[in-house]
This record gives structure tokens, sequence and C-alpha cells, in this order.
């Protein structure tokens, strides 16, 4: 009797690994690479870290690029497919990343480093999740151990694209209910809104709040007076609706809290910023305080929420592929 229960639990405790792997559920793991690609992360971090050289927006415009795959059909690289053959209506084109989402050119250059490196080995889905992270911790903000594994998806959601990204113009019930269609919560919501501490913002994404907001004849009284005269000076009326402004203006470039401290201050550039602050009643407005004044409480959250988000619908074991270009499907 004892003899044959152990002997259960040898077969099981060899046969329980092999069938986790090439289960099709497969949790992502961090060490996914270790034996077959295990300088990964320093060459993801290597190139971004070249590119902020001459361009000190990239990291940002990286980490969204994460936020905007995962969203859309799970964090597949769906986002990163061109329009094209079998892919005839790509989420590059959709309404929240045509002429706004950017740093594709600088995905190719890592994809090119890591193949260098591990031929036909990394996903571009995962190279998104590394460059995130990288581009966060590069940028003053927390580190963290990146969960691994994701294969490359085969299509592209455009329609999924317009419908699930939530958009500045969303009311925050609105905002909520789409992280809560991807398995994420309010907590999510507010630490993932934190990766507005850097990066930039078109004039059309938030003009709507310096004139004539809701047809009220008035600025959106949420607004903080002096920084409107400055987002007034930056966004004309009638003026170009292309104009860059920082998401954080008091500190740019740097993955700090400052976006909380702004919010509490009336200072957030989106209306969708300001309103996890200023919804009356709304269980957003006590984290937003914690982290305005504990930024720690913030690094912490927002690196789980992150792991949260990598976390959406992964193809695993043998669904999808691993890329070789990411703008493309092999063989197209
Ligand atoms: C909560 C709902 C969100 C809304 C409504 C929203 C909306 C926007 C908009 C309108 C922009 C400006 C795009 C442009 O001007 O072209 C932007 C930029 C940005 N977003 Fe979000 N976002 C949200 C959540 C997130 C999340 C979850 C992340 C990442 C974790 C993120 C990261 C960024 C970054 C880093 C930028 C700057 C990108 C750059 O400079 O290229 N956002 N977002
Ligand atoms: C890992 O990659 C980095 C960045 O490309 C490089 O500096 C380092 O020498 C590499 N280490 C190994 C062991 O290949
Ligand atoms: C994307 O923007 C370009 C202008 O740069 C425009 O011509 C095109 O129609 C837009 N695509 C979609 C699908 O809206
Ligand atoms: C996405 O939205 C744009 C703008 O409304 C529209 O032109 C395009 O057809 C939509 N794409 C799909 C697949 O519904
Ligand atoms: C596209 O995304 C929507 C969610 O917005 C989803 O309901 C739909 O199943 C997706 N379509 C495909 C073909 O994956
Ligand atoms: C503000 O917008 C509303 C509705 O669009 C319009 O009726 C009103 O004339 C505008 N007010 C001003 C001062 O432009
Ligand atoms: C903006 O353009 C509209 C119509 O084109 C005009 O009526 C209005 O006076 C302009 N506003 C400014 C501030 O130039
Ligand atoms: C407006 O912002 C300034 C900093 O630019 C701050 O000192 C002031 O307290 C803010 N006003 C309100 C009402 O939050
Ligand atoms: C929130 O409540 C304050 C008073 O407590 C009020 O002045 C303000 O108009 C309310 N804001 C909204 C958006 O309802
Ligand atoms: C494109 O779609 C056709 C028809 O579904 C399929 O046979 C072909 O394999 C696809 N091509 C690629 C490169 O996936
Ligand atoms: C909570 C929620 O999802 N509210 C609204 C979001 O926006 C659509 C219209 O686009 C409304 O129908 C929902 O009720």
């Amino acid at each position: 009797m004892p003899s044959f229960s152990s002997h259960k639990l040898v077969v099981l405790t060899i046969l329980l690994p092999v069938a986790l792997i090439y289960s099709s559920n497969a949790q992502l793991t961090s060490s996914f690479y270790s034996n077959t690609c295990p300088n990964v992360s320093s060459i993801v971090r290597s190139v971004i870290q070249q590119a902020l050289q001459s361009d000190p927006r990239i990291g940002a415009s990286l980490t969204r690029l994460h936020f905007h795959d995962c969203f859309v059909n799970g964090c597949d690289g769906s986002v990163l497919l061109d329009q094209g053959g079998n892919i005839t209506l790509s989420e590059k084109n959709a309404v929240p990343n045509n002429n706004s989402a950017r740093g594709f050119d600088v995905v190719d250059r890592i994809k090119a480093s890591v193949e260098s490196s591990c031929p036909g080995v990394v996903s571009c889905a995962d190279i998104l999740a590394l460059a995130a992270e990288a581009s966060v911790s590069l940028a003053g903000g927390p580190s963290w151990s990146v969960l691994l594994g994701r294969r490359d998806g085969l299509i592209a959601n455009q329609s999924g694209a317009n419908n699930s990204i939530p958009s500045p113009f969303d009311s925050l019930a609105n905002i909520t209910a789409k992280f809560a269609a991807v398995g994420l919560n309010t907590n999510d919501v507010v630490a993932l809104s934190g990766a507005h501490t850097f990066g930039r913002a078109q004039c059309r994404f938030f003009s709507s709040r310096l004139f004539n907001f809701s047809g009220t004849g008035r600025p959106d009284p949420t607004l903080n007076a002096t920084y409107l005269a400055t987002l007034q000076q930056n966004c004309p009326q009638n003026g170009s609706g292309t104009n860059l402004n920082n998401l954080d203006p008091s500190s740019p470039n740097t993955f700090d809290n400052n976006y909380f401290a702004n919010l509490v201050t009336n200072r957030g550039l989106l209306q969708s910023d300001q309103e996890l602050f200023s919804t009356n009643g709304s269980s957003t407005i006590s984290i937003v305080n914690s982290f305005a004044g504990n930024q720690n409480a913030f690094f912490v959250a927002f690196a789980q929420s992150m792991i949260n988000m990598g976390n959406i619908s992964p193809l695993t074991g043998t669904q999808g592929e691993i890329r070789s270009d990411c703008k493309k499907v092999n063989g197209s």
C-alpha cells in the first residue's frame, strides 16, 4: 500500500510539470527563456537605453504599446501587425492608435537584436512586456520580474481596438468597465493610469476641456486655473490638435508619483485622469490620495498591476507562433 501510493506520487511529480508545459493554458514564468535566451532582458534594455539618447519619450511610447496590445485579444503582439495580406484591418489603424501609437521602429530594432542572439525564440508579445518594464525602470520607476512565455497571434482585431481600449473621453464608469472586461479592477485602473507620469499627449485629446467644456461656454471646472492658462497657450482654439504636451508637467520624463500629486491639485491633463480624483464619491479618490502621499505604495501597486495586465489571455504552448518579423505573420 505505501509502495503503491509513492509510485503514484513519482508518476505525478514527473508527469504533472510536463503536462503543465504542454498545456495550452500554461502559466507565464519569469524563467521562460533562462535556457534559450538568458540575456533577453539586458538586450531589450540596452536597445531602449540607446533609443532614449535621441528620444526621451520612447520609453513612454513603448509602455503604452504593451497596454494597447494586451487590451485587444490579450497580450499577443497583435498591435504590431501591419495592414496587408490576411491582415485586412490592422490595430495600428484603429482609432486609439492611428497617428498616436508610436515606437514600432524601436520594437523592430529590439527584435533584430534579440534575433541575432537567440533566433526564433522570443515572441514579439514578450518583447513588449520586457520593453515596458525596462522603460519604466530606466525612467526611475519600479523594477519587477516580467512573466514570459507569450506567443504571437495570427490576427489583428481593429474593431476590438476601437471598442476595448479606453478613450480619454470615456467616463470613469466606462473606463472601469473596459478594465473589468479584461479582468482588471479599480486598483488596476488607478495604478496603471499612473503610467501617465511620463510621455506626451496631443491637444486633440483634451482641448475640449479648455474653452467650452460640454457646451457650458467655460473651461472644465476641475482644471487648475494656472495650469489651464498654460494649456490654453499650448493648445489655442482652432490651433493644431497634434501639438504635444507633457502628461506630467512637473517631471515629464521621470517615472514617479507626481501624476497623483497633480490630480490632487487639479492638474490632470486628460479628463479621464482628473476624473479619478474629481468624481464625487468615487472609490478611486482614496487610492489617488494614498499614491500621492506614498511613492513606494504606488510603485508596488504599479508593478503588480503591470503583471496583472501582462497576464491578459496570453497565447501559450503551441498556440500562435514566434514571429520572425513583429510586423508580419510568419509566411506572409
Ligand atoms: C485609463 C485609461 C487610459 C486612457 C483613457 C488613456 C489615454 C491616453 C491618451 C489619449 C494618450 C495620448 C496619446 C496621444 O496624444 O497620441 C495616452 C498616452 C499615454 N498612455 Fe494612456 N490611457 C489610459 C491608460 C494607460 C495605461 C493603462 C497605460 C500603461 C500602463 C498608459 C500609458 C500611456 C503612456 C506611457 C502615454 C504616453 C505615450 C507617448 O508619449 O507616446 N495609458 N494615453
Ligand atoms: C547581455 O546583453 C548585454 C546588452 O546587449 C551585453 O552588454 C552583455 O554583454 C550580454 N551578456 C552576455 C552574457 O551575453
Ligand atoms: C489614419 O490616419 C490617416 C491620416 O494620417 C488617415 O488618412 C486615415 O484615414 C486614418 N485611418 C483610419 C482607419 O481612420
Ligand atoms: C474603427 O473606427 C473607425 C472610426 O470610427 C472606423 O472608420 C473603422 O471602420 C472602425 N473599424 C472597424 C473594424 O470597425
Ligand atoms: C475582437 O475584440 C472583441 C472585443 O472588443 C471580441 O469580442 C471579439 O471576439 C474579437 N474578435 C476576434 C476575431 O478575435
Ligand atoms: C459652447 O458650445 C455650445 C454647444 O456646442 C454652443 O451652443 C455655445 O455657443 C458655445 N459657447 C461659446 C462661448 O462658444
Ligand atoms: C475658431 O474658428 C471658428 C470658425 O472657424 C470661429 O468662429 C472662431 O472665432 C475661431 N476662434 C478663434 C479663437 O480663433
Ligand atoms: C493649482 O496648481 C498650483 C501649482 O501649479 C498649486 O499650487 C495650487 O494649489 C493648485 N490649485 C488647486 C485649486 O488645486
Ligand atoms: C462634486 O461636489 C462638489 C461639492 O461637494 C460640487 O461643487 C461639484 O460640482 C461636484 N462635482 C460634480 C462633477 O458633480
Ligand atoms: C491567409 O489566409 C488563408 C485563408 O484562410 C490561409 O490559407 C493562409 O495560410 C493565410 N496566410 C498566412 C500567412 O497565414
Ligand atoms: C458603465 C458603462 O459602461 N457606461 C456606459 C459606457 O458607454 C456606453 C455608450 O458608449 C453606455 O451605453 C454605457 O452605459
